[in-house]
């Protein structure tokens, strides 16, 4: 079988360091080109400096790399895109047509791209978000994911394009730091309690958003680009689960490790955004069609956040 090449956009943000990592270990590291508007420290293989709006760049790369498959991450997350709703719409959506027309230009095989909760709105049971359901979005991110998504239902439908999309919920990981969400919270809570400091929480205390696990997070995108393409029957995006928790929630999981955890609220605007997300996913269309099933839950994410986290801030022995 011939060997995969993939090129991913954003790849220095949170998924993506930790994606082309995965992606290394899955098809050889000298297979994965990542692009980014920055460089990433993190990155020891190919890298190429890459604006997705820039679409001849993209379509050069792609061809000089020969990629076969594109994980298109660049975007403009939730609460950062409030700040610029226009400037979010070009990135996002300029930015995700620029990989499609460059995918079918150049045949490539596979694209990935992300969708998220934030497709979620009004006129919905946010305590339990179907697959298929009205998508009446509150935030200009939200409105670039829910095009996105018909734009990947379109360009499958009408050109065969092979293009696989997971609605992530908040993701948790130790391996990169978020930047620009409405979920970060749930990453920036364990740096602060590994390192003894109090946290000052952006989301009321009960504000219930489902999450997952990075590793979760990474299986399930592999999983999904692994499977045939006759077991895909969602062509807009999966909705995909983890687990589901709120602030005191989860300080009370930290609490369970480091007793001495404290913790205070102070909701800002990024509180307006979780109230109209979903507070629980129904992904039984991912379980059914490719066998998804998450690993971690919350009290297993904790152990292993700060297992990492204790290694990252310990004081280094002195050579
Ligand atoms: C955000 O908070 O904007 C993201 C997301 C849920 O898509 N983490």
């Amino acid at each position: 079988m011939k060997q995969d090449r993939i090129l991913v956009t954003g790849a220095g943000g949170q998924i993506g360091q930790v994606l082309c990592q995965a992606l290394a270990v899955r098809h050889g590291a000298s297979n994965i080109l990542a692009t980014d508007i920055r460089a990433i420290p993190s990155w020891q293989g190919a890298f190429a400096r890459l604006d997705v709006l820039d679409a001849p760049s993209l379509t050069e790369l792609t061809r000089e790399w020969g990629a076969t498959q594109i994980y298109h991450l660049a975007a403009i997350l939730s609460a950062a895109g409030e700040k610029d709703p226009l400037r979010t719409w070009q990135i996002n959506m300029d930015g995700f047509l620029h990989v499609m027309e460059t995918a079918l230009q150049l045949s490539v095989s596979r694209v990935f791209h992300p969708s998220s909760i934030a497709a979620f709105g009004a006129g919905i049971d946010l305590d339990r978000a179907g697959q298929h359901v009205p998508l009446i979005p509150a935030t200009v991110y939200g409105i670039t994911k829910v095009a996105g998504e018909n734009w990947s239902y379109y360009y499958h439908q009408r050109y065969g394009l092979d293009i696989r999309s997971l609605r992530y919920p908040g993701i948790v990981g130790h391996q990169s730091d978020p930047g620009g969400g409405t979920t970060d919270y749930a990453v920036d809570i364990y740096h602060y309690a590994v390192q003894g400091k109090p946290f000052r929480c952006f989301l009321a205390e009960d504000t219930r958003l489902p999450m997952i696990y990075m590793d979760d997070a990474i299986r399930a995108t592999l999983a999904l680009m692994d499977a045939p393409a006759g077991n895909i029957r969602v062509r807009t995006s999966y909705n995909l689960g983890g687990m589901d928790f709120s602030p005191e929630e989860i300080a009370a999981s930290i609490r369970k490790e480091i007793p001495g955890f404290e913790i205070t609220y102070a909701p800002d605007h990024r509180q307006q955004i979780a109230a109209g997300w979903p507070r629980r996913i129904d992904d039984s269309a991912a379980r059914e069609d490719w066998g998804w099933k998450p690993e971690f839950d919350l009290d297993a994410m904790t152990r292993d956040m700060i297992r990492h986290l204790s290694l990252r801030y310990s004081p280094q022995p002195q050579s």
